[in-house]
């Protein structure tokens, strides 16, 4: 009896690891350039100086229940201790070393991963305006004069900055691969620098709930080996016959859609980032 529940046990086990295991393949623990992986650490400290709590805690729980069952009776019996300096000082000292630890490691983090700090590189940046929409990403790169839908593109170990705004209501823009989400707010715009150190596609996210099309509002970030082909992704919509000069184009491309699909605009109004936050 008590082997068929063993094995019931184990079955149990197995498949709770499968669902375990797959965490480990998260975007958000997958990290692919400088900003992600220095939050990954973070999350890991944190992570461990948590343990520290959370693990004597279940340990205690099980060995108290053990020791000073009722049926124990071999027990220092004390009823009338109510104070203990050893035990004061452990419950006061170690919980104040790890949240003064934390602090100080947030604190520090805040400031290095601060997404409004540019990022140092040999490269000159990429800039990309980024406008949240019911339920899609409009990118445009002012740079190029071109914008797209649900796709962006940059070289690799080059710096991006995002400017982000919102059409619509409060989203939130986030590549979990590259690190750090920051919120599309109407009326606003939000500053965020990422840099990605491998080549290949990411999967970006809103991940603030924004309504009923909010669950198919992805993009996908494509981080290109070198300066040449992304020229050349570039080039393949500056050829794109559909344009995004006048308010009325605008209007139609942000008319509430839910379907998720990568469209691409050649001749971008160089204002019209700023007439949709004023
Ligand atoms: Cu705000």
């Amino acid at each position: 009896m008590i082997y068929k529940n063993l094995n019931k046990f184990k079955i149990l086990l197995l498949i709770s690891n499968v669902f375990i295991l797959n965490g480990c393949n998260n975007m958000l623990l997958t990290s692919h350039g400088t900003i992600a992986k220095q939050e990954h650490s973070l999350i890991l400290i944190s992570f461990i100086m948590m343990l520290f709590v959370i693990v004597p805690v279940f340990f205690m729980t099980i060995y108290f229940s053990v020791k000073y069952r009722a049926s124990n009776i071999n027990q220092i019996y004390k009823p009338d201790c109510s104070e203990s300096k050893i035990i004061e000082t452990i419950v006061w000292f170690i919980p104040v070393l790890i949240i003064s630890f934390l602090a100080y490691l947030t604190w520090n983090y805040c400031h290095v991963l601060d997404p409004q700090k540019s990022i140092v590189s040999k490269y000159k940046p990429i800039k990309i305006n980024v406008i949240a929409l019911d339920w899609r990403w409009l990118f445009i790169y002012p740079d190029y004069n071109i914008a797209s839908i649900n796709e962006i593109a940059f070289p690799v170990n080059t710096p991006v900055i995002f400017n982000i705004t919102s059409n619509s209501v409060m989203n939130s823009f986030f590549i979990p691969s590259l690190g750090s989400q920051i919120y599309a707010m109407p009326g606003m715009i939000t500053k965020l620098n990422l840099i990605s150190n491998d080549s290949g596609k990411y999967k970006g996210i809103s991940s603030n709930y924004s309504g009923k099309g909010f669950s198919n509002m992805k993009f996908t970030a494509i981080s290109l080996p070198n300066k040449k082909v992304f020229l050349s992704w570039i080039n393949k919509i500056q050829k794109s016959p559909k344009q995004l000069n006048t308010i009325k184009m605008f209007q139609k491309v942000s008319f509430p859609n839910e379907n998720h699909y990568v469209e691409y605009f050649s001749n971008v109004d160089q204002m019209l980032f700023k007439r949709i936050f004023y």
